[in-house]
């Protein structure tokens, strides 16, 4: 948790300070996984939860703590998986219920937290709910967004109620022969939305957060929450005259009325209240409500709720997403950072999050020789940090042909411009070493190829030398769970020639400086002129691959040597760091022992 204070001691010097309250998610590393493609136990090609399973103890090495899985319930799959047709029940390719339970024991014996993907916004039209509601069943005529089509004044024919058109191009409204009425399907026609303006609908969404939470699940993500709610007098959208969106797209309307409806943050603090009262109820863990949105920084600040109600513990940061590119620069990604910091609400968590299912590789996108500088960011900032797998290797997109593609937002396009529209590239699977298929998997065919680098780029090859990205990661998630990492100040800094972002990190008397070279060339940069009351000495804790700079080699403040897209974090004793560290557990165990007896 954290307040801010402003200081103008230098024009580009921010200052945050951080009120922890001890919650494992405020500082969080979470870890999603794409469970088609992480690991594949019975070689039909397809990731599955018992691959999940045999791969934990490597997240927990890797010093995760929570693990995020995208969406594993029963679906016809034609979005996979968000098109869910039983809330209550595993995806066969992915297992059985019994494999989750398996799978939620396993991480409880090592001390991670499973978070569920849920996807609120549509079912899929082969759900049970859906079958109802279309026979006008009682109790269910309402579940869905259901209208009478227009009757055209000049042709005579039925037209849509309004204007409104889907993510996947067209109208958002589908007829239904069996009901003679139109259906509200804000992506594909396969997923109609449920209809939250109806109390049945609120309670039974509500029941499978219950049950999921009875199965031991530690909380949620909540999938694309800004389209729950559309104006309830289903008004037309006004155009928006984007020049590249032609009259079918989403985006040929401005979406003012099937986004960011302020139901929506209601709901959200309606399903945190029901997540709270069940901790207390049953007196377990606090559980943790996460939500993915894509909205303006301002509207996705509503979904903090107030101290009254709050409502998200966060929504997804995905600024950096948004506005960092490869060529951004130090000031940038130091302006990128501050503006999520300043829009906060007192007191609430940031989060930060550069990759996922929907995106680029992290290096593809921002630069491969920024791989290892990015997840130094990533893992330092004050808050929780999300990665997405693959990205601790630094793994790079991979190319597929138009003929390897599956992704259904490409092969709705064409062979020319498929490459833009595919998600496919950051999907494949996941290499665990030099082995058939990466180690992925025992078919002769995995749903989407490994990539062509995997016989270097894999787990077992960063774990065997001497120095990898995996390896720095790893350093970078240990240091992460310090003191100073949890629970310190953040002030931050950029180089006279602004190349240079740097923050220090301060709790009591400990500290550490993170120095992120975002330009091409070596600085040198003096750190006693950016930061007051710094030792003129500190130890090098930790540098991305190939700096040339030596990890535990003591170097002058004044004059920090650092080349080019790498980044260094400067500590005063590594050694007294891990000391502390020890004398810490020491205390909390005594202190346990006390209160225990
Ligand atoms: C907090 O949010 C709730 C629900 O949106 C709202 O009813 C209430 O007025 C808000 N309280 C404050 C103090 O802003
Ligand atoms: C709640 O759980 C804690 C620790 O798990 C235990 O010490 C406490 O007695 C429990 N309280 C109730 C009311 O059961
Ligand atoms: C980055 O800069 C180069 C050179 O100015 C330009 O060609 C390229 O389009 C830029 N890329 C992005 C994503 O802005
Ligand atoms: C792609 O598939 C089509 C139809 O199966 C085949 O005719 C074509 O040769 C394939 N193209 C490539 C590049 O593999
Ligand atoms: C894989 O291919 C080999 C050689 O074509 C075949 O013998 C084997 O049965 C195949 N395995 C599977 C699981 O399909
Ligand atoms: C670094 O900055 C300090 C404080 O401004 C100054 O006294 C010192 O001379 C500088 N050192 C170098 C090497 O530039
Ligand atoms: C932001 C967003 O669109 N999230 C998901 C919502 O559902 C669609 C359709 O199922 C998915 O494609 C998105 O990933
Ligand atoms: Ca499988
Ligand atoms: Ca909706």
């Amino acid at each position: 948790m954290h307040q801010f204070i402003k200081i103008s001691l230098l024009l580009s010097a921010f200052y945050c300070h951080s009120v922890y309250t001890e919650e494992w998610f405020e500082t969080g590393n979470f870890y999603q996984i794409y469970p088609r493609s992480f690991m594949d136990s019975n070689g039909d090609g397809i990731g599955d939860l018992n691959g999940i399973k045999s791969k934990l103890e490597y997240l927990h090495d890797l010093g995760m703590d929570g693990v995020w899985l995208s969406p594993i319930y029963k679906s016809p799959n034609a979005d996979f998986g968000y098109d869910i047709s039983d809330f209550r029940d595993i995806h066969e390719l992915f297992g059985s219920l019994d494999d989750f339970d398996k799978l939620v024991q396993e991480c409880n014996r090592l001390g991670l937290k499973l978070i569920l993907d849920f996807v609120p916004n549509h079912s899929s039209d082969e759900h049970d709910w859906f079958k109802r509601s279309e026979s006008k069943e009682s109790g269910y005529e309402d579940f869905y967004i259901w209208r009478d089509p227009k009757i055209d004044e000049i042709s005579n024919i039925p037209v849509p109620p309004n204007n409104w058109m889907s993510t996947f191009r067209y109208s958002a409204w589908k007829w239904s022969e069996v009901r003679k009425q139109m259906y509200y399907h804000m992506f594909h026609y396969k997923q109609p939305d449920l209809n939250y303006r109806n109390p049945k609908v609120v309670q039974e969404m509500k029941d499978v957060l219950t049950y999921w939470l009875d199965r031991g699940v530690a909380g949620f993500r909540i999938d694309a929450v800004p389209s729950l709610f559309e104006d309830e007098s289903l008004r037309d959208e006004p155009r928006s005259y984007r020049t590249d969106c032609d009259q079918f797209d989403h985006c040929s309307l401005q979406n003012i009325y099937t986004e960011d409806q302020k139901e929506t943050y209601d709901m959200v603090q309606q399903w945190r209240k029901h997540l709270d009262e069940y901790s207390a109820v049953k007196n377990v863990s606090k559980k943790v409500i996460m939500v993915e949105s894509y909205a303006k920084l301002d509207y996705n600040m509503l979904y903090y709720g107030n101290e009254s109600a709050p409502g998200a513990h966060f929504p997804f940061n995905f600024e950096l997403i948004k506005r960092a590119n490869i060529n951004s620069t130090a000031e940038d990604y130091k302006s990128i950072v501050e503006e999520w910091l300043t829009a906060m609400p007192k007191g609430n968590i940031a989060n930060w999050v550069l990759g996922n299912h929907d995106n680029h590789r992290l290096a593809s996108r921002l630069g491969e020789k920024r791989g290892d500088l990015l997840n130094f960011l990533l893992q330092t900032l004050p808050g929780a940090a999300i990665t997405y797998q693959g990205e601790e290797l630094v793994m790079s997109d991979v190319y597929l042909t138009w003929n390897e593609t599956v992704d259904p937002q490409a092969c709705n396009s064409n062979p020319t411009i498929y490459e833009s529209r595919s998600r496919d590239p950051a999907r494949t699977p996941f290499p665990w070493d030099n082995t058939k298929n990466a180690g992925f998997s025992t078919a002769n065919k995995t749903w989407l190829p490994v990539g062509n680098n995997y016989k270097t780029v894999n787990v077992k090859a960063q774990q065997e030398a001497k120095d990898s990205h995996l390896k720095i990661f790893k350093k970078l998630t240990s240091i992460r769970k310090k003191e100073i990492f949890k629970k310190g100040d953040y002030l931050s800094a950029l180089s006279n020639n602004k190349q240079v972002y740097s923050y220090k990190r301060q709790y009591q008397n400990e500290m550490a400086i993170v120095v992120l070279n975002f330009g091409i060339s070596q600085e040198i940069v003096n750190l006693t002129e950016l930061f007051k009351e710094i030792p003129s000495q500190l130890e090098v804790y930790v540098t991305s691959l190939d700096s040339g700079i030596i990890s535990g080699s003591k170097i002058e403040t004044s004059k920090v040597r650092i080349p080019g897209s790498h980044a260094i974090i400067l500590v005063k004793s590594a050694a007294g760091m891990i000391k502390a560290n020890i004398l810490m557990i020491f205390v909390s165990s005594l202190v346990y022992f006390i209160f225990r007896n």
